[in-house]
């Protein structure tokens, strides 16, 4: 495995010479200040490569974008489809120019990863991310105030969400809308109440079917060129793996993956296989779809949670790397085994990149202004016990 890190660019908090320290050899990072259906650059994309290598000492590479956001144009077929294509084609065409080969997307209607608490308080005095379901209806039901929400929920939870939502003053209601319409770590795309209920409206035509045809239709016209170029696409589960706001989501489970990467039979279409995503889910077994889908992973986020139930929806907060109810010693067994196989075939990418995705608050972290989920020191913590597992079962971390 190659051990990666996320970095935003030049205003991250967290330095690249950071970056070095915590042993990783990669940069996973994007054009965050483009919006999804912009053209990318030459120019930019090479400027960013400069920007890595010079400030790490000529010692770190861009080696994963993420992400390539797939624009709501093209995910609900809107007007302006062609033109949102070709901007992906010639995005594509140009990372490809500039050397780099894996480019990761995802498929999530409107919201991007969701949380109601970006600063939950642990027992050890660290913070981590939750998502609690209550508090997520309170703002379906009495914030956004979305005509369908009641329908979405059952009772008892509705009689929870609307404690909830009288207990939280002003400010708190202000900071929930906020923390869910944040949208992509870094990204520019901010929601608020008015632009979100317009974005969900084209989705009353959309249902879950129709949004993987949407999907298969997206890759059938970029996997070609992907091929040509010689680029490995990788799909991030939806964060979380259930519907939200009435949306469909439709990469939540190893069926999901099945029905797309079966479509789309092309090694140039595969999967980022976020253990913290579709570990919000009891009946996802992160270990087995390493198996399953190995040969079409092309990346890897290593992350655990500690669900409140095995309910699907439940709530979920982002626990320790190793502490979560996902057995990471299982899944990296089988990346192991999966990269082994690879080198045996002879296959060039055999050393998959990962990283540490995410990570809770501790020590320095605690009111350093750090992307939400993106601390030095939480992340150096799991990717150093990352590291450890790897090590322990006989593998190599480069
Ligand atoms: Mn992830």
């Amino acid at each position: 495995m190659q051990q990666t890190w996320r970095w935003f660019g030049p205003q991250d908090r967290v330095r690249l010479s950071d970056v070095r320290q915590a042993g990783a050899t990669g940069i996973v990072t994007a054009l965050h200040h483009r919006r999804a259906g912009d053209v990318w650059g030459d120019d930019e994309i090479a400027q960013r490569q400069r920007e890595i290598l010079t400030g790490s000492g000529g010692t770190l590479k861009w080696c994963v974008v993420e992400s390539l956001p797939v624009s709501e144009t093209i995910k609900t077929q809107g007007a302006d489809l062609q033109a949102h294509l070709d901007a992906y084609r010639a995005s594509l065409t140009a990372l490809a120019r500039a050397g780099i080969e894996t480019v990761c997307y995802n498929f999530m209607p409107v919201l991007d990863w969701t949380r109601t608490d970006l600063n939950a308080r642990m027992g050890h005095g660290g913070t981590a991310m939750r998502f609690d379901l209550a508090t997520f209806a309170a703002f379906d039901l009495f914030i956004l105030a979305r005509p369908a929400a009641p329908d979405d929920y059952p009772d008892a939870l509705i009689d929870t969400a609307r404690a909830r939502f009288a207990a939280m003053s002003d400010a708190d209601r202000d900071a929930l809308a906020r923390n869910i319409g944040a949208g992509l770590p870094g990204s520019v795309d901010h929601w608020t109440l008015d632009t979100l209920r317009a974005a969900l409206a084209p989705y009353d035509r959309i249902d879950a079917a129709q949004l993987r045809r949407n999907h298969v239709d997206f890759l059938s016209e970029i996997v070609p060129l992907a091929e040509r170029l010689g680029l490995r696409l990788c799909c991030h589960p939806d964060d979380p793996p259930f519907d939200l706001l009435g949306l469909p989501r439709t990469m939540s489970t190893a069926a999901d993956y099945a029905h797309i990467l079966d479509a789309v039979d092309s090694p140039a279409a595969g999967m980022t296989l976020c253990t913290g995503s579709l570990g919000a889910r009891a009946d996802n077994d992160c270990a087995q779809m390493v198996r399953d889908f190995g040969p079409r992973i092309h990346f890897l986020h290593l992350r655990n949670v500690t669900r409140d139930s095995d309910t699907v929806p439940c709530s979920f907060f982002e626990d320790e790397h190793l502490s979560g109810q996902t057995d990471m010693v299982a899944v990296l067994a089988a990346v192991l085994d999966e990269e082994a196989r690879r080198r045996e075939q002879g296959r060039l990418d055999a050393d998959i990149p990962m990283r540490p995705d995410h990570g809770q608050e501790i020590l320095s972290d605690l009111g350093a202004g750090t992307q939400p989920g993106y601390p030095a020191v939480g992340r150096l913590k799991g990717l150093a016990e990352l590291r450890g597992v790897i090590a322990g079962l006989g593998g190599q971390a480069t």
